[in-house]
């Protein structure tokens, strides 16, 4: 993709889209620097192999700032228009004990299942999307993500076993650091095991179509977000 104006389509037509354009350096090294530091201190996690960071302002106050940036924001208003709100905001790091992460998508919002029990209104156009930022990249080694292509109609239950790594039309993404993926609320996508051990952060963001009434959000540490960043606040809704 070279440009925003073919975002659209990309996802209409194929469920997900990289960015050509990559988040500023000296960001993703601040953000990198303090939650790579949050997990070495978590001997939990560092035994699961994993450490979701659902209240990441507290680790990083300038993350949002970072992951929404001026390209980002206008990729995902070409798709949803330009009404936007931030519905959830996480972050997490991991390491090669995690493993495979399997197969899902976020139908709804973070917690498909959750929002299939309660009733989700009808999903007549384009309303959600997940945006995965890579500050430090996901190249060989470090989890490359996984996408099975779909066309915005296709059906939305899961083609193949979530466990199985190899999808038969699974797509490789191999991010640079900085580097963004978008992907429509209902693509399966997977996170392939890491065999470097370095950590690995990937900041996972939901975004909705102002109008779009939130089954699942918005999550409590969106509404706790405190900002000076007046597009945030905007995105938030405040
Ligand atoms: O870690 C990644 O690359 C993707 C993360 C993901 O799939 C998720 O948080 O739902």
């Amino acid at each position: 993709m070279s440009s925003v104006s073919e975002v659209p389509r990309a996802l209409l037509t194929q469920g997900y889209v990289r960015l050509p354009s990559r988040l500023p350096e000296d960001g993703c090294r601040r953000v990198e620097a303090a939650f790579f530091q949050a997990f070495a201190g978590n001997a939990a996690a560092q035994r699961s192999g994993e450490l979701v960071f659902r209240e990441a302002l507290e680790i990083c106050p300038e993350a949002p700032s970072v992951v929404f940036s001026s390209d980002v924001l206008q990729a995902v208003r070409a798709y949803l228009g330009d009404e936007i709100r931030i519905e959830a905001f996480a972050a997490i790091v991991s390491s090669p004990r995690r493993g495979f992460m399997a197969w899902h998508a976020h139908v709804g919002g973070v917690d498909q299942s959750r929002v299939r029990r309660d009733g989700e209104p009808p999903r007549t156009g384009p309303r959600r999307v997940m945006i995965m930022a890579y500050p430090a990249g996901c190249s060989e080694g470090l989890g490359p993500l996984l996408v099975s292509p779909r066309a915005f109609d296709d059906a939305l239950e899961m083609p193949h076993a979530p466990k199985q790594v190899e999808w038969p039309s699974a797509v490789e993404i191999q991010a640079p650091p900085g580097g963004v993926v978008i992907c429509d609320e209902a693509t399966f996508h997977a996170v392939r095991p890491q065999t470097t051990d370095r950590p690995r952060l990937v900041f996972g963001a939901y975004m909705i179509r102002a109008d779009v009434r939130s089954v699942a959000g918005p999550d409590p540490s969106v509404l706790r977000f405190r900002t000076e960043d007046a597009e945030i606040q905007r995105l938030l809704g405040s």
